[in-house]
This record gives C-alpha cells, structure tokens and sequence, in this order.
C-alpha cells in the first residue's frame, strides 16, 4: 500500500467512526514507516476536518460525529507511544485547556499532542475551564504559553478573562497567549488582548517554540 493509500484508509476509517479500524490503520501507517506529521496532519487532522464540513454540509449528524469523535480520541490515545518528543528536556511550559461553557475537546487535543511533540510541557486543563483556573495553573507552574480553546462564539468572551486573570496576577508580560477555534479568527485575538490567533495546531506550535526561543534568548 503507497503513504497515500494508508492515509485515505485511515481518513475513512475515522469519518466511519471506527475505532477498531482506525487504531488497526495507524499501527499499519506506522509499520509502513510512513511519517508521523503525515499521519497527525494529512491523516486525523484533515479526517476531522471533513467531519466538520459534512457537519456543516447537513450529511453528518450528532451520532455519526461523536462516533468520529471517538476514532479520533482512539487515534490518538494509540499514537502518543509512537511519538517522540523532542529530545534534551522541555523547552518550555504550556497550559492548554477549553474554556468554560464549551465542551469541544477534539483540536485542543490536537493541539496539545502538537506542543507537547514540539518539546513544550504541557498541562491539558481539558474543557469547561475557568479563566481563573487558566491564571492559577500558569502562576503554580511558571508557564511561558497559554492556549485557549473555544468553537462557540458565545463562550469566547472568557478568553478576555484569562488576560485580566493574568495581568491582576502580575505574570501577563511573561506569558504567550494563544486563541484558537472553528469560530474564531485574528481579529478577536486584536479584541481580547491575545497575543495570537493559532490557525491550526502546526501554526500554534511554531508560534509557541518561537516565544520561548526569544525569550530564553
Ligand atoms: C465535533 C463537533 C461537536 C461535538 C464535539 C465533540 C468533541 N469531543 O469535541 C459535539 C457533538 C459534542 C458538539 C456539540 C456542540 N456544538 Co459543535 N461542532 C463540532 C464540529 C462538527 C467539528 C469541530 C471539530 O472537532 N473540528 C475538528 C478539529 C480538528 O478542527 P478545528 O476545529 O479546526 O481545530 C483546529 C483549529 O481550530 C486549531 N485550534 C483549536 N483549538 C485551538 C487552541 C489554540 C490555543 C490554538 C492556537 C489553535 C486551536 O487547531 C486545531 C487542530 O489543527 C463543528 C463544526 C466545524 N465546522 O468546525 C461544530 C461547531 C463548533 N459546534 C457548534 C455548536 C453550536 C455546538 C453546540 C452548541 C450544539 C448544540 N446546539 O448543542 C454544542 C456545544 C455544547 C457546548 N457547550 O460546548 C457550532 C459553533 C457555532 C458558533 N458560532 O458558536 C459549530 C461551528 C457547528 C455550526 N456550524 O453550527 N459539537
């Protein structure tokens, strides 16, 4: 089977929601050595992605999308042993986590298993998460990045807490803050004060290794 064949397989197998079938490809992708950004990016992050637009396209709904949701979950939970982090330590601390009110867990999670590759170590807070549980985590752990997750508008307005959280707890100028969601985009970073919007979990990764490297110097 060619990279490309393994990849559509393991597309369909997660769009199937079949969670047997798509830990059975990734186990395939990786005995074929195909590499791992491929099978993280062109395989689940764009299998969901089309779970999103046939969501949005009216041919998905909710039990077909919650039976993706879990052969992405089974994706990942069988991935993580075959990823390597970057070697020599962590480069830096990141705490990551879907705000309050919203229950979407599926990029955040992408996110995360990205930073946490990308050599950062990560606190994945999960979902439902207060602005001031974002702030205390930071404070306790002495974190350089911020993720913030959110996919329904409503709910964003409390990624403008976590900055007033941060900046009443004296840390904002030493923490990166990151927004990220299907609903948002760079304006709203502007708005609530973020230092960024991460388009996808590749983009977030490399806006946050590039905070620590000049911060660390
Ligand atoms: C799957 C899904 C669900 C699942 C969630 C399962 C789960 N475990 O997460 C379920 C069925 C539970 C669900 C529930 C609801 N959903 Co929903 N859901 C979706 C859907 C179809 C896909 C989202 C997804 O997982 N995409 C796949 C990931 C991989 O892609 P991604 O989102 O682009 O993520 C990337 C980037 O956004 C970025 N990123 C993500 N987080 C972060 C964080 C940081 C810091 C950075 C830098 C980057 C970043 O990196 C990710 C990876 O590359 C979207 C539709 C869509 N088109 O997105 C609606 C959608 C998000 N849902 C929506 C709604 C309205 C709801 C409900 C309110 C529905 C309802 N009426 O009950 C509830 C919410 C309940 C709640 N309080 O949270 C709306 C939001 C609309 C809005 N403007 O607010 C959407 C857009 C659908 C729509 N068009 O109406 N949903």
């Amino acid at each position: 089977m060619t990279q490309e064949t393994i990849l559509e397989a393991l597309r369909q197998a997660i769009l199937d929601g079949d969670s047997e079938q798509t830990q059975k490809v990734c186990g395939e992708a990786i005995n074929a050595k195909v590499e791992t950004p491929a099978i993280l990016q062109e395989g689940m992050t764009k299998a969901m992605r089309m779970v999103g637009a046939k969501w949005d396209a009216k041919e998905f709904f909710l039990p077909e999308v919650l039976a993706a949701a879990d052969a992405m979950k089974s994706a990942i939970e069988f991935m993580k042993p075959h990823l390597q982090a970057k070697d020599g330590g962590a480069i830096g601390t990141a705490v990551i986590g879907t705000v309050k009110g919203d229950v979407h867990n599926i990029g955040k999670n992408l996110v995360a298993l990205f930073l946490e590759l990308g050599g950062f170590k990560v606190f994945n807070l999960g979902e439902d998460v207060s602005a001031e549980k974002f702030v205390q985590t930071a404070v306790e752990n002495n974190a350089d990045v911020i993720g913030s997750s959110a996919f329904v508008s409503t709910v964003a307005t409390e990624m403008g807490r976590i900055e007033d959280g941060l900046k009443a707890a004296g840390i904002r100028d030493k923490v990166f803050t990151m927004v990220g969601g299907a609903v948002l985009d760079p304006e709203w970073a502007v708005k609530i004060g973020a230092d960024t919007y991460g388009k996808d979990a590749l983009q977030a990764t490399q806006l946050a290794q590039a905070f620590v490297s000049k911060k660390k110097g």
